[in-house]
């Protein structure tokens, strides 16, 4: 296969909404740059990009998949994303590595909650965006009101550069306002034919062209002084200045075609081999110190893995873009994380499932390697002579979480190792045993992503799992001061246990004073590890227990509050005085202590009005208007308080505080809800005290599973 040069290599990433057709806009363009001979189809399950088993047996995109096309003198990088934000990590690697952003829209709605979403995780990389208006061919395709949500939402950035003559089941001609020429496509699609644009068409056309050359104009002085001089521009100048708004990010050339057709991917690819830029022309990488790290072909050696997965045949491949040198094969690299030295065998092109191999890549490019030691995301390799660390992908914060469970207990350790590898591939799909919750939990950013690595666990690793409802953490807090007093006593055989407390409970609060009528030797502020505090006052006089004692007391009281006297739960914010007590010359010993400490805590805590406390998260959910209504029926009826309604841009933002024991599979229900045309997200807020009844139920499912 030919090498490219930085200059000619175009790294494309597809983003957009789910369904708005760029898994078929990607085999369009494969199709066209003579990678496939045939365009497969999403519905035959026959797509380049949608290859992996469970993306055709759910018939949508789940993972983001690498593939090129040579275009002229280009090789174009395509960057197929999913759509759906249980993915999103997919999509921010591979935005990372990115020169630019296709944002493709479906022709009906044209922006959707959908596109909102996924633009609100890229926007901030600041890519040079191309807009696609696909699907022109649909039989409800509506041009002009899908441009007018684009207007709506980005401005005067959006710049028709295209449009459709005949949008609907009838379409096959593209007016092109840049080239100043009509496509007109055969039923197959393909080459189209080139004719002039009709009378009819010249008033529309020629408007459009005048904003395009404003816009050119505007983004260079000199061009700006010859379009005032001469009231035109000519066509060098025009492919100039609209190359330097785009790729300054402030023009969106706005696109229109039909993927399904193959109408109009011929003209994008030529746009973005013409006019996108190299990763030469775009800020380059940085380090995690904030250095730039210059594209250039004759640096010294770093690469970047922005994505790692683990293939069946193949095993781990990591994808990896040049940031600066040239790899080739025979180099012996250094991987900064693990310090691991890595002899690169083979160098690969993956199209989809496709290899395809290489003895060299420079600067820019992306690729693959296989049969790394211990290389995964976010890591960097390096030349031995350079020691740069590129600064990793930020993977966002968990949004809902799930218990696991194995269907055969023997396989608890597989799935433990299973979903580790699950991690180090996606690292926004985490594990983490809770000594907490007793379960091990799962965490993710939706109920579909969860269920792939369910998948993974049983396709790859042979073990099948089922999810159960996640406990919830609730925490346990005194209303009112109480006394108790307790004794451990044990005289059995040789040597007994002696160890008497005498202790109060007062509810803590921030700033409260020291307690009255106590000579207080020491306050001990400890930060629970939970949350909340344990204020402990050493109030002991007169030696009636030994100094050496009192961190027993301590510990006693630490390991209730770990393990609550209502429910099990975490306690927090209370203050003990330890202020009277008993000991015995030879019996009492530490653990005597320790119990009498504990079993004092407990009694009297249940005496001091107890209360369970939950966890509320805080919501935002983005829906469009007029799925307001039921959105907020639903969320009333999950015990939810309403903050407020906010209009942002076309849609709105519910914002309310909800009991995390009712978001259990809230991603699942907001989706049928809403026929996937909401996100969401939360995160933790605050605990509030639980109604009364529920609090009783669960203190008696506690008791009544305890015996103590
Ligand atoms: N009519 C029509 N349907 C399309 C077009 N592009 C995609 N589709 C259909 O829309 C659905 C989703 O397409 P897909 O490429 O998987 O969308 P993605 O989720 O953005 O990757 C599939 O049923 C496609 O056949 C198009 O240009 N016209
Ligand atoms: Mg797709």
């Amino acid at each position: 296969m030919k090498v490219y040069e930085q200059s000619q290599v175009r790294n494309i990433v597809l983003v957009g909404a789910p369904g708005s057709g760029k898994t078929t806009l990607t085999e369009s363009m494969l199709f066209e740059g003579g990678i496939i001979k045939r365009r497969g189809s999403v519905e035959e399950k026959s797509t380049v990009s949608d290859f992996h088993e469970i993306e055709q047996e759910r018939g949508n995109s789940i993972y983001s998949t690498c593939m090129h096309a040579e275009w002229h003198d280009c090789k174009i990088n395509i960057l197929d994303t999913p759509g759906l934000d249980d993915f999103v990590g997919e999509v921010l690697s591979s935005i990372r590595v990115a020169t630019t952003c296709v944002l493709v829209l479906n022709g009906q709605q044209g922006v959707e909650v959908g596109t909102e979403i996924v633009w609100n995780r890229v926007s901030h990389f600041n890519k040079p965006t191309v807009i696609v208006l696909n699907q022109m061919d649909h039989p409800k395709a509506n041009f002009d009101s899908a441009l007018e949500t684009v207007k709506a939402r980005f401005g005067s950035k959006a710049v028709t550069l295209q449009y459709p003559l005949n949008p609907g089941e009838k379409f096959d001609t593209i007016v092109d306002v840049l080239k100043m020429v009509m496509y007109r496509f055969p039923n197959t699609g393909g080459k189209p034919q080139k004719l002039p644009i009709p009378d009819s068409e010249q008033q529309r056309v020629q408007k459009l062209r005048a904003e395009v050359i404003e816009k050119a104009a505007e983004n260079d002085e000199k061009l700006m002084e010859k379009y005032f001089e001469n009231g035109a521009l000519d066509e060098a100048d025009v492919m100039q200045g609209l190359r330097i708004g785009f790729i300054k990010g402030d023009i969106y050339p706005v696109f229109a075609l039909s993927s399904k057709s193959n109408m109009g991917s011929g003209r994008l690819m030529g746009f973005l081999g013409e006019v996108a830029p190299s990763s030469l022309d775009i800020p380059p990488e940085q380090t995690v110190d904030g250095q730039m790290v210059v594209c250039d072909p004759k640096a010294p050696l770093t690469i970047f893995v922005y994505k790692t997965l683990v293939e069946p045949y193949l095993g781990k491949v990591n994808f990896f873009k040049v940031c600066s040198g040239e790899l080739k094969v025979g180099m012996e690299i250094v991987n900064a994380t693990t310090g691991d030295t890595e002899k690169i065998n083979q160098i690969l092109i993956m199209d989809g499932k496709t290899r395809n191999v290489v003895d060299r890549m420079a600067a820019g490019d992306i690729g693959a390697l296989v049969k790394l030691k211990n290389t995964l995301t976010n890591h960097t390799l390096h030349a031995k002579e350079c020691d740069q660390i590129i600064a990793p992908i930020d993977f966002p914060e968990s949004k809902i979480q799930l218990a696991i469970v194995a269907e055969n207990k023997n396989d608890d350790e597989k799935v433990v190792a299973g979903l580790r590898e699950l991690h180090e591939e996606d690292p926004t799909f985490k594990l983490e045993y809770s000594k907490e919750l007793k379960q091990m939990i799962v965490s993710g950013q939706g109920e579909l992503h969860l269920d792939v690595g369910r998948w993974r666990l049983q396709h790859l690793y042979g073990v099948k799992t089922t999810y159960v409802r996640p406990r919830i953490p609730y925490r346990e807090t005194i209303q009112k001061e109480a006394n108790s007093m307790y004794r451990h006593k044990k005289q059995s055989g040789g040597a007994g246990q002696f160890g008497e407390v005498h202790i109060k409970v007062l509810p803590y609060h921030e700033g409260m004073p020291k307690p009255e009528g106590y000579s207080i030797r020491k306050e001990e502020v400890i930060d629970l590890a939970w949350g909340g505090k344990l204020v402990f006052y050493n109030a002991i006089v007169g030696g009636v227990i030994d100094a050496r004692y009192v961190p027993s007391v301590l510990k006693g009281i630490l390991e209730k509050m770990e393990e609550g006297p209502i429910t099990g739960s975490y306690a927090r914010d209370v203050c003990v005085v330890l202020h009277d007590g008993k000991m015995h010359s030879v019996d009492s010993n530490d653990i005597s202590f320790k119990i009498a400490g504990s079993m004092a805590f407990k009694d009297a805590f249940l005496q001091a009005n107890p209360l369970l406390l939950e966890p509320i998260y805080e919501l935002e959910v983005m829906v469009p208007e007029d799925l307001v209504g039921d959105v907020m029926a639903d969320l009333q009826g999950r015990r939810s308080s309403i903050l407020g309604i906010d209009s942002v841009n076309n849609y709105q933002v519910i914002k309310a505080k909800t009991p995390l024991a009712e978001l259990y599979k809230y991603s699942t229900s907001l989706k049928s809800i809403t026929q996937g045309r909401a996100g969401f997200s939360c995160k933790f807020l605050e605990y509030t005290t639980l109604p009364g009844d529920v609090q009783k139920k669960l203190a008696q499912e506690y008791s009544s599973t305890k015996v103590n």
